[in-house]
Formats: C-alpha cells, structure tokens, sequence
C-alpha cells in the first residue's frame, strides 16, 4: 500500500521561487509515489489580517499554481468507489480539520507554542499582546491538518520542521493518552540548497511577506520584471563567480541557477570562470525565465471555474477520510458521536 503525503501553502501574498523550489517541486516529484494530499490552507491565512475578496482570488490562484507546476489532481471523481490520487483540495470546506485543532488544543501546551519561530517571528514587530489568539494556535491546526489523514510524510520547506515536531509530539501524546489512534509523521526536507534565502537579504528566507518586492521573483513575473529584480539582487565583495559560505548572497544566486539548469554549483562555478557578476546575473534571468514561461502559459489556460470544480471534487474525496478519523478520535475522548 502507498504511504500518504499531505502538505499546503497559505493563500497570501504571491508564491515565489521559494515557494517552488522548497515545497511545490518536490510533490511533483512525490505525487506518484505516495498517496498525496495538496491543500491551500486558507485558515491558516486569516491568522494575519486579510482583504476577503482577495482571499477568494488568492486560494483560487495557489490552485492554479499546484496544476500548473504538474500536481495532476482531476475533477469528477468524487463519487463511488475509492477516491483516486493525488487530490487537491480547500481546507475551510472540510471542517473536521478544525474540529479535530479544538481536541488537539486541550494536549497542547502554552510553553511548546510560546517556543515557535514562526509565531515569534510574526510578532517581532507588534509584539505578542495584541497578537491573535489564532496566530498562536496556528501550528495545532496544522497538526490536525497532517494527523487527520493518516500522513505519512510532509514535504515542506525547512522553515517548517518545527511545526511538523509539533504534530509528532501531539500525535504521541495522543496515542500514549488514549491508545494507539495517529501515525506518527516525518517532514521531508529537500537536502541543503533549497532553502531559497531573500534577493535584497541573503540572511532571512525568500517571503511572500518580505514587504520590499525585490525580495524574490514571483511565480507569476513577467519577463522585465525577473531581469530586473535579478539586477539588483545583492551580490558580496569581490567579483568572481565563487560558491562559498563567506559569500552568502552570491551562494544563494547559485542555488537558484542550479535548481532551474540542472547543473551543479560546481559546473555554475567553472562556466564563470573569468567572468563577472554581469554575465552571470544576465543569464541567470534568463535561466529563471526560461522556467517561467512554460509555467505560466499553463497557469494561464486553467480557468477559474474548471479549477473550483476540481478543488470541490477534492474536499469530497477527502471528507470521508477526516470524518473517519475524527470519529474514531472523538470516540476515544468520550463524546458520544
Ligand atoms: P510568509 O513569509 O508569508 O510566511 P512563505 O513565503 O514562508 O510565507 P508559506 O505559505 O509559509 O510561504 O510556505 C509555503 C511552503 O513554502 C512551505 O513548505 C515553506 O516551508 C516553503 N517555503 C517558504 N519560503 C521558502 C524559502 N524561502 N525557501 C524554501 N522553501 C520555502
Ligand atoms: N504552515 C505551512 C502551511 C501548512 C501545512 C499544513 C504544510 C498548513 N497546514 C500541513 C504541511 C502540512 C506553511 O507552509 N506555512
């Protein structure tokens, strides 16, 4: 029997480069292999402030982005026999994930939350106390997410190990709790190199909330604007083309050339050899547009209606599942169901 991979992304603000190359690509290359489960978390969007017509845009258009960047999720199988792989689907139309956060918040413990990057990251600025409560639960309805189905595995990128430590440690407790109910899920984390860091900052990760837009290339840029954002890409001292940790930003334009040419960071290296930052640049826009542009020509034959009528589709071949689980958890704690 295949194993399950679940995994998601936020609809908020526009997918990068980060987005793809730390998560996206690899269930691609998973979707076959396992029995996958591709949702666009829009719960865990609403955790920030957001415009709701914007929202419905945005969960529309990260759908897209699934299917265009090759998930082959199709539509009108929902009904009779077993639902067929891999699915795509909206997590607010399947609200045993929910249900299922309330369970899993009375074995969460304030301490294991208070100690979550992300959540200390979001509220660097503002501070804690005016943050949302829903903010701070953020990663208990992400352990629902993963739990409720049984996954296996959770391919994302590295900024969300913690998260994914979270549900094992919820998961066993559980079991230990109540008896045997959860697997016990591993992230998968692409080795070193995908973890995309930001253009203007090569300390901090490529973000979808980095508020300067030369922050990263968006999946959706047109041509003018990759050539141009990968001009003023920060670059370090120096001006040979050199793959090193003391040269951070220039690393970090490398890993991405490498990502979208197939070559090694090696071979990057010596094709540079005497040449400068300009040659370099140059073409790795033109590395980067060379992805795009087939990307998007599919992103864009996908209409609005065909992708809702898959992501519905989805959310019935998976509430049977949810529902299974979330029935057998609620017995386990006591309620009568
Ligand atoms: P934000 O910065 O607004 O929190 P984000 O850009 O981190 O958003 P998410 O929706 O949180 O995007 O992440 C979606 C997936 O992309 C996750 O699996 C995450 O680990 C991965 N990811 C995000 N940024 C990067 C990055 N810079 N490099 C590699 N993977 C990334
Ligand atoms: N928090 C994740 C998105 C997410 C997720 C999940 C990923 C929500 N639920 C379940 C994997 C499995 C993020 O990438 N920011």
């Amino acid at each position: 029997m295949k194993k399950r991979i679940f995994s998601g992304v936020q609809p908020s603000g526009n997918l990068h480069i980060g987005n793809y190359l730390g998560a996206i690509a690899n269930w691609v290359k998973l979707q076959d292999e396992f029995e996958s489960i591709f949702c666009v978390v829009d719960m865990h969007a609403i955790t920030v402030p957001q415009d709701p017509e914007t929202l419905r845009k945005k969960t529309i258009e990260i759908a897209k982005i699934y299917l265009a960047a090759g998930i082959s999720a199709k539509g009108g199988s929902a009904s009779g026999g077993d639902p067929t792989f891999p699915i795509i689907f909206i997590q607010s139309q399947v609200p045993e994930h929910t249900e299922l956060m309330w369970i899993l918040n009375t074995i969460s413990k304030m301490s294991e939350l208070e100690k979550m990057t992300q959540f200390k990251d979001k509220t660097q600025k503002g501070g804690s106390e005016g943050a949302a409560v829903g903010l701070f639960d953020y990663p208990v309805l992400m352990a629902a997410d993963i739990l409720l189905y049984g996954t296996e595995v959770v391919p994302v990128g590295e900024d969300q190990k913690q998260h994914v430590e979270l549900a094992r440690d919820l998961a066993k407790r559980f079991n230990q709790k109540f008896g045997e109910t959860f697997i016990i899920p591993k992230a998968f984390i692409k080795e070193e190199g995908m973890r995309v860091m930001g253009l203007d900052n090569p300390e901090k990760k490529m973000s979808k909330s980095a508020e300067s837009a030369y922050n990263r290339i968006e999946l959706l840029d047109d041509e003018e604007t990759i050539r141009r954002k990968i001009k003023k890409a920060v670059t370090d001292s120096g001006s040979e083309i050199v793959y090193s940790d003391d040269k951070p930003a220039l690393k970090n334009l490398i890993n991405i050339y490498a990502a979208f040419s197939n070559k090694s960071p090696k071979e990057i290296e010596k094709m540079y050899m005497g040449k400068g930052y300009g040659d370099f640049k140059a073409e790795l826009a033109e590395v980067i547009i060379g992805f795009l542009t087939p990307f998007q020509e599919k992103y864009s034959a996908l209409s609005d209606e065909e992708v809702l009528e898959i992501l519905k589709d989805g959310a019935e071949k998976v509430r049977p599942i949810a529902k299974e689980k979330l029935d057998e958890v609620k017995t386990k704690v006591g309620f009568i169901v």
